[in-house]
């Protein structure tokens, strides 16, 4: 496992690539979406209450360009993911990672955001979830 050097904290890495992907639904009809990792929702990030997340986003061929938002998760202004406003916009053929302690257990989403409303709807979205040091239900 790998700990955060600065804190001793758990620190877990993922990577996330945002593309263009073409999706087969139950009904066989194929829609063109935007996805994290060829799905939308992208893959779950689980994490544990304490611990550094870091994640590398890349753009694969997203031409609006992407970032990532941590909708709820407390986070540094710089990890916030805005576009225009904390953060710059990832450009198609760029990667940006993103580095944060997770500090407030809960089960969250991320987005992109640029243009988040159409980018959200066309399928870059995924799960977040920090799960409480202590087992709360106790
Ligand atoms: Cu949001």
């Amino acid at each position: 496992m790998l700990k955060d050097p600065g804190t001793g904290a758990e620190e877990r890495e993922f990577e996330l690539t945002a593309q263009d992907t073409i999706l087969r639904l139950e009904d066989g009809t194929t829609i063109e979406a935007w996805t994290f990792n060829g799905s939308t929702p992208g893959p779950e990030l689980r994490v544990r209450e304490g611990g550094r997340v870091v994640v590398k986003l890349i753009n694969r061929d997203i031409d609006e360009g992407v970032t990532i938002h941590w909708h709820g998760v407390a986070v540094p202004c710089s990890q916030d993911g805005v576009a225009g406003v904390t953060q710059d916009v990832i450009w198609s053929g760029e990667s940006f990672a993103y580095s944060f302690i997770a500090d407030h257990p809960g089960t969250y989403w991320y987005h992109s955001h640029q243009e988040s409303s159409e980018q959200a709807k066309k399928g870059l979205i995924g799960r977040i979830v920090i799960e409480p040091k202590e087992n709360m239900l106790l």
